[in-house]
């Protein structure tokens, strides 16, 4: 068991020791990204380091019918609990930190606390939430919306990989959906994250405290033609959907800068997806996102009605469906104020979306944003100074003891 007084050496360097642990896991060779998609492998190896961890320092780990891994300092029968943490599992070729930095932070803020000889009132518990990136199962936030009843637990049991393989196999069980008597066990929860942005970089400071994240959503645009011989087909017998694919793509961009809002799409298929061949079918996920839910529906509908018009032109059809959605979230207000101020810290809202994002809805919850000198986030290129995470886990220590300890 780690015991208090072997904290030694500052905490840059005890968060460099811990962060050293976990940093070759999953990390691609090639592009220096992550590849720790949700219970493959590597994320699996991440989980057994967290109740590694969690065993170090006494805390006893129990995880959900969903996959979701706690981590308890206190009695875990208490209710009233503080909960914190992130998730683990990253996009492709992601970053390092977006994700186990907010986990790696709580298991040291636990340590900073005890080294003090803090004892809280509250248990405090640490969290591993499964599939926050969807980048498996192609629904973000996964863990935490089945933990609060927000997805149908039988969509989500069906949810596949690209190799087929469903949530449910994947996680070995059914999962079982909605757990209000472990979610009212929690009084309020509280996740230390990696800025995806530069705005800390400019205000100057290491860590900022989250008012709210912007709605957004997935759709997933589905456009079918008439496969042909790309030799022997001419242009004007053509029914070829990547034209309409192409056309799609060009208008989200131009839809959202008018409106000051952000689409993307990132990830696309084509069938049968050969070089000599005309598509039959090609699909493309719309990432939207806007500041007001009005704006986001705005764009959404006049692309698709875009696209849908230059279908009929070019004799392809299109099929056009909502994977998933995330209200604008407005974070406790109250604590928000309380926790800048304790901190002295500026308040942040956010375009990217986060489990507590989902848990926002059910319990009193906070966002810490660490800064990142580049900004980029859902890359390599993402990045963060020891000396910023250790005033991020410094800072969140002082925000579990405030929660905590009545
Ligand atoms: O996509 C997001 O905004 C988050 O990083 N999962
Ligand atoms: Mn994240
Ligand atoms: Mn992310
Ligand atoms: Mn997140």
């Amino acid at each position: 068991m780690l015991t208090h007084s072997a904290l030694k050496g500052s905490l840059p360097n005890r968060f460099r020791e811990l962060w050293d642990e976990i940093a070759p896991i999953g990390r691609d060779a090639g592009s220096g990204g992550y590849l720790r998609y949700a219970l493959t492998e590597p994320e699996r190896t991440l989980r057994a380091w967290f109740r590694e961890q969690a065993d170090r320092r006494g805390m006893p780990v129990a995880q959900d019918g969903n996959g979701n891994l706690f981590a308890w300092w206190g009695d875990p029968a208490a209710g009233d609990a503080v909960l914190t943490g992130s998730h683990f599992d990253s996009v492709p070729h992601g970053g390092a930190y977006d994700g186990p930095l907010g986990i790696v932070s709580a298991f040291l803020a636990v340590d900073e606390l005890r080294a003090a000889g803090v004892t809280a009132d509250r248990p405090v518990v640490v969290a591993a939430f499964v599939e926050e990136e969807g980048a498996r199962f192609g629904v973000p936030c996964l863990g935490s919306r089945l933990l609060t009843g927000e997805i149908d637990v039988d969509r989500a049991a069906g949810l596949r990989d690209q190799a087929g393989t469903t949530f449910a196999e994947a996680l070995g069980e059914q999962p079982a959906g909605a757990d209000p008597a472990l979610l009212g066990r929690f009084a309020a929860f509280v996740e230390l994250h990696v800025e995806q942005g530069r705005a800390l970089v400019d205000l100057d400071a290491p860590v900022a405290v989250a008012s709210a994240i912007w709605p957004h959503g997935r759709w997933r645009f589905d456009f079918t033609g008439e496969g042909n011989h790309a030799g022997t087909t001419r242009m004007a017998d053509r029914r070829d959907p990547m034209l309409t694919y192409a056309f799609t793509v060009l208008a989200a961009n131009k839809e959202a800068r008018l409106r000051d809002a952000h689409a993307t799409v990132g990830r696309v298929s084509v069938e049968p997806n050969a070089t000599n061949a005309i598509p039959s079918r090609v699909t493309g996920w719309l990432d939207a996102r806007a500041a007001e839910a009005e704006t986001l529906y705005g764009l959404v509908e006049a692309v698709r009605t875009k696209a849908a018009d230059r279908a009929g032109r070019d004799g392809t059809a299109l099929t056009c469906t909502q994977e998933s959605a995330t209200p604008l979230v407005a974070f406790d207000r109250g604590l928000a104020d309380r926790l800048a101020a304790l901190l002295g810290a500026p308040v942040l809202p956010t375009g990217a979306g986060h489990d507590a994002g989902v848990l926002a809805a059910h319990l009193p919850t906070a966002m810490l944003f660490v800064r990142n000198p580049t900004g980029v986030s859902h890359s390599p290129a993402e990045t963060a100074t020891d000396a910023d995470c250790a005033a991020g886990v410094a800072a969140l220590a002082r925000v579990l003891e405030e929660l905590a300890c009545r």
